[in-house]
């Protein structure tokens, strides 16, 4: 709470502010960014945006035309927020921002989160970002309008899964119904962020389903997107969503696993996890980082050699084949 009012003090005393999001944005990272945009205009502050990579086809009605920055070399600032953002590297090509900053706020929920800024809240036990976010704006006394609610409610919407994840708390849906009051229409969310994809991208989903392969009794399942996928079907990597949970739906599957080719030699990986095994300290082993049920790492790999590579790592837990 000490933090909070730091907080409040350091945004009255500064002109120019910079709101940042990581790169390969979600809608946590969106969600988040945007709120406290929208919370911050009626201030009168010189506002900048950026996030690094392309926002996927189903946030973008909630970001207005124009608002992300291309480019802040030369810019400084005076205070800049980091949202969404466990380390300096998934700031992308705007890391230099905590360079051209007199001051950093990093507002975080994940727990692999370096604590890299001036001022750190990182509080793993929040379902999202938007969540930790939405108390902090609460605190400050200000008006939240209908259009910070909405951006709040579909950070939390979608980092907790449809409020079915275990982040989720009953704290999670008190907020959830105040965002509600403040005049959040669910449904008119739920078919921007849900049920608005465009055929390509779902036949392209559907060609990912397709190459799953289980292992370890169906208790590994991997997937991967590869850049024919994309190709075939004109879509960007960012557009496709959900394989991954997707194929935790599998009854059996405990951990499961997409391999998203972004060059013939870099594969990132996410894994999902269902119950026990802490995907999060498997990827911190790889350099990467997250959730204990959502997190992932990058490898300077094929698709092919990094399949292996997840085959072996597992056998920890699974045992032989
Ligand atoms: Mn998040």
């Amino acid at each position: 709470m000490n933090d909070v009012k730091k907080i409040f003090d350091l945004i009255n005393n500064s002109h120019n502010i910079c709101i940042v999001g990581h790169k390969a944005p979600d809608g946590d990272c969106i969600g988040s960014v945007m709120a406290l945009y929208s919370f911050l205009k009626p201030l009168k502050k010189n506002l900048t945006v950026c996030i690094d990579g392309i926002i996927p086809f189903n946030y973008r009605d909630f970001v207005h035309e124009g608002i992300i920055a291309e480019d802040i070399s030369g810019d400084e600032f005076d205070l800049v927020f980091i949202l969404d953002c466990s380390d300096v590297e998934r700031l992308g090509k705007f890391r230099t921002v905590l360079d051209s900053s007199k001051v950093s706020v990093c507002i975080d929920h994940h727990k692999t989160n370096e604590s890299y800024a001036t001022i750190n809240i990182i509080e793993p036990s929040m379902s999202s970002t938007g969540e930790l976010l939405y108390d902090i704006l609460k605190a400050s006394g200000q008006e939240i309008t209908r259009e910070t609610a909405t951006y709040i409610y579909v950070a939390i919407l979608t980092d907790t899964g449809k409020f079915s994840y275990s982040s989720t708390s009953s704290e999670t849906h008190r907020k959830a119904a105040e965002l509600i009051e403040l005049g959040v229409d669910v449904a008119v969310v739920d078919n921007a962020v849900y049920n608005s994809k465009p055929s390509n991208v779902v036949k392209a989903f559907i060609e990912c389903i397709g190459s799953v392969e289980l292992y370890y009794e169906n208790r590994l399942g991997i997937a991967s997107i590869t850049q024919g996928t994309l190709e075939r079907n004109n879509v960007d990597m960012g557009d496709i969503d959900g394989v991954a949970e997707f194929i935790r739906e599998i009854r059996e599957v405990e951990v499961s696993c997409v391999l998203k080719e972004y060059e013939e030699r870099l594969t990132k990986v996410s894994l999902r996890s269902k119950n026990d095994i802490d995907v999060s300290s498997v990827s911190v082993k790889f350099g990467g980082g997250g959730h204990a049920k959502a997190a992932g790492f990058e490898i300077a790999d094929t698709v092919e050699n990094t399949e292996k590579l997840i085959i072996d790592t597992f056998k920890e837990y699974f045992g032989e084949q």
